[in-house]
C-alpha cells in the first residue's frame, strides 16, 4: 500500500457509519464509503462490517486485490496498529451450531468410497450459501443432470485375454506428463468451501502428479497459487477476457512469465448464467429491496454474487481478437466452453492448441449439450474435413462436466479426448476434508482406473480406442437405463418460490 502511516483500531471504529465507512482487510484501512453503492454484493453487507475487521466475510468472495484494484489509492488509507481492531460480534446461529455438529460427524475418509460420497458429505456440512453457490446451474438445470447422464449412453465393448498384469493410464496433456488422464479444472471462489482455497487443489494435484487449471477468480492469489507449486509441477491458467484488454494484457504476459503451461480462454460466459439456487439464498439472506437495487455502475445486484462480480468480462469477445491472443504470449491458447462442431474447426483453422467441450457444468446455457456428445460429432467432422485422427498431439480435445467415475473419463479418451476435466468433485472434497479430500479424491480415481483398465483389457491409454466404446445412442436424449442412485440420491431439486413466514 502506498500509504504507510499506522491507524488506530479506534480510530477506525469512529466512521462506522454509511456518511463515512472505514473497513480493516488483511491489516490495511480502506475508506470505501463512496464505493458502497457500488459494491456488486450490494452495501449492507459492508456496512455491517463498518469501523471493523472484515477480513473473514471478505476472503471466501474476493479474489485478494479486489479491494486495491477497485479503490483508488487516496481511499487506501493505511496500515492497522495490529491487534486495536474493534472485534465484530460472532453471534453462531443455531443453524451454524448443527452444522458444526455436522461437520464433527463427519464420515472417515476410509468411508468415502467414491466421488459421489464427497458430494454427499459436502451437501451436509458446508455452509448453505457454499453449497448453493457450488451446486447450482443455469434454468432448471437441464444441462447439469444431462452432463452425467450422457455417460450412461456410453457403453464398453470390453476386450478379454489380454495381458493387464500391468496397467499404466499415464498420459501427457499439451506435452506435459500427468498420471492419469484428467486435469483439475477451474473453478471460483474456492474458499467459500474451505479457508485454504485453491492451495488445496495445487498441494493435491502435486502430491498425484496432476495439472492444475488455476481459474481467473480463484479465491487465493494467482502468484500464492503459482508459489506453491511444486518444482516442475505444471499448471495452467483459465482466463475471463475483461473489457479492459490492457488487464488481460498483464494477466497473460504475467502468467506465461511464471511459468504457465497453457491458456485456457472462456468462451462459453458473455453474461453469467442464471443460477436459481444461488439466487434464491441471497433473497433468503439479505433484504430483497437492499439486494435488488443497482449501483451507480449499472450492476444488477438481484442475480447472486457471482453474477455480479463477473461484471468485467468482456461480451464483445470475438473471433477476430485471436490474433491479438498470439500477439501478445507464446503459451498455446485453447478455448475452453466450445459446443458445436462449426467452432472447433475454426479453432483449429486458426491454429489454436485445443478446445474445451464444454458447458460451463451446466451453469451456462441450458440445453447446451454434454461435452461427450459434441466430442463426437467433432471428432468425426474434424476426420471428416482436415483428416485429423483423435487422441491429436498438434490439437487436443478436452471434455468436462457430470465426470463421476474414471470409467467416464475411459469413456471420453476412448472417443477421441486426451485428458477431461473435474471440478465440482474437488470442490466437494476440499470443502468436506480439505486437502486430504482432494488427495482421496484422486486417489479413488487412480484406484478406479488400475482396475477399469484390466477390464476393459486395455494395458494403456493407446490401448482405449473407439471401437472400446458403443456410443451409437449418445445423440438420442433418452435415458432407458437405470438411473444413477448415488447421483440421485445428491441431486439437490430446485424449489419454486414459497410465501414468506409473517
Ligand atoms: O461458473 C461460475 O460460477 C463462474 O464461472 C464465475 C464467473 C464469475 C464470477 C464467479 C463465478
Amino acid at each position: 500500500m502506498a500509504n504507510k502511516q499506522v491507524i488506530s483500531g479506534k480510530e477506525v471504529a469512529k466512521h462506522n457509519t454509511r456518511e463515512s465507512c472505514w473497513i480493516i482487510v488483511h491489516g490495511k484501512v480502506y475508506d470505501v464509503t463512496d464505493f458502497l453503492d457500488d459494491h456488486p454484493g450490494g452495501s449492507k453487507i459492508i456496512l455491517k462490517y463498518a469501523g471493523k475487521d472484515a477480513t473473514e466475510e471478505y476472503d471466501p468472495i474476493h479474489p485478494p486485490d479486489a479491494i486495491t484494484t477497485h479503490l483508488p489509492v487516496e481511499k487506501q488509507l493505511g496500515l492497522l496498529e495490529p491487534d486495536t481492531a474493534e472485534k465484530v460480534e460472532v453471534i453462531i446461529t443455531d443453524t451454524e451450531k448443527a452444522r458444526l455438529e455436522r461437520v464433527s460427524r463427519r464420515p472417515p475418509l476410509s468411508e468415502v468410497l467414491n466421488l459421489h460420497d464427497f458430494e454427499a458429505v459436502a451437501k451436509l456440512v458446508m455452509p448453505e450459501k457454499a453449497w448453493a453457490y457450488y451446486s447450482s446451474a443455469a434454468d432448471d438445470e437441464i444441462t447439469n443432470r444431462e452432463n452425467h447422464a450422457a455417460y450412461h449412453r456410453v457403453w464398453f465393448r470390453p476386450r478379454v485375454m489380454i495381458d493387464v498384469t500391468t496397467v499404466d493410464w499415464s498420459t501427457t496433456v499439451l506435452g506435459h506428463r500427468t498420471s492419469m488422464p484428467i486435469y483439475i479444472t477451474a473453478t471460483a471462489l474456492g474458499k467459500l468451501g474451505h479457508p485454504d482455497g485453491e492451495l488445496n487443489f495445487t498441494r493435491g494435484a502435486a502430491k498425484h502428479n496432476i495439472i492444475q487449471m488455476i481459474p481467473t477468480l480463484a479465491s487465493c492469489s494467482f502468484d500464492e497459487l503459482v508459489d506453491a507449486a511444486q518444482p516442475g509441477q505444471v499448471q495452467f491458467l483459465q482466463l475471463y477476457v475483461n473489457k479492459d484488454r490492457d488487464m488481460t494484457k498483464r494477466i497473460v504476459q504475467h502468467a506465461e512469465k511464471r511459468g504457465i503451461k497453457a491458456l485456457f480462454i472462456t468462451v462459453d460466459a458473455p453474461q453469467l448464467g442464471r443460477r436459481e439456487k444461488d439466487m434464491r439464498q441471497k433473497f433468503d439472506a439479505e433484504d430483497p429491496s437492499e439486494v435488488k437495487k443497482t449501483g451507480s455502475d449499472g450492476v444488477d445486484r438481484s442475480q447472486g454474487a457471482a453474477r455480479a462480480i463477473s461484471s468485467f468480462i468482456d461480451p464483445g469477445l470475438q473471433w477476430s481478437d485471436i490474433p491479438w491472443f498470439k500477439g501478445i504470449t507464446n503459451m498455446p491458447l485453447i478455448l475452453k466452453g466450445v459446443q458445436r462442431w462449426e467452432d472447433a474447426l475454426k479453432a483449429y483453422d486458426l491454429g489454436l492448441a485445443g478446445v474445451v467441450l464444454s458447458n460451463h457444468g451446466g451453469r451456462q446455457l441450458d440445453f447446451a449439450r454434454s461435452g461427450i456428445e459434441v466430442l463426437v460429432e467433432v471428432v468425426n467432422q474434424l476426420g471428416k474435413r482436415r483428416g485429423l485422427k483423435f487422441p491429436n498431439e498438434k490439437f487436443q480435445l478436452f471434455v468436462d462436466g457430470g465426470v463421476r467415475r474414471a470409467t467416464d473419463v475411459i469413456k471420453a479418451v476412448a472417443l477421441g479426448a486426451t485428458a477431461v476435466g473435474i471440478g465440482r468433485p474437488f470442490l466437494y472434497a476440499h470443502s468436506a476434508y480439505g486437502q486430504e479430500g482432494v488427495e482421496h479424491a484422486l486417489q479413488v480415481l487412480r484406484d478406479e482406473f488400475e482396475m477399469n483398465m484390466r477390464l476393459i483389457g486395455a494395458p494403456t491409454i493407446k490401448d482405449i480406442v473407439p471401437d472400446m466404446v458403443d456410443a451409437s445412442h449418445l445423440g438420442a436424449h433418452i435415458v432407458a437405463v437405470p438411473e444413477d442412485r448415488l447421483y440421485g440420491a445428491n441431486y439437490d431439486s430446485m424449489q419454486s418460490a414459497s410465501l414468506r413466514e409473517i
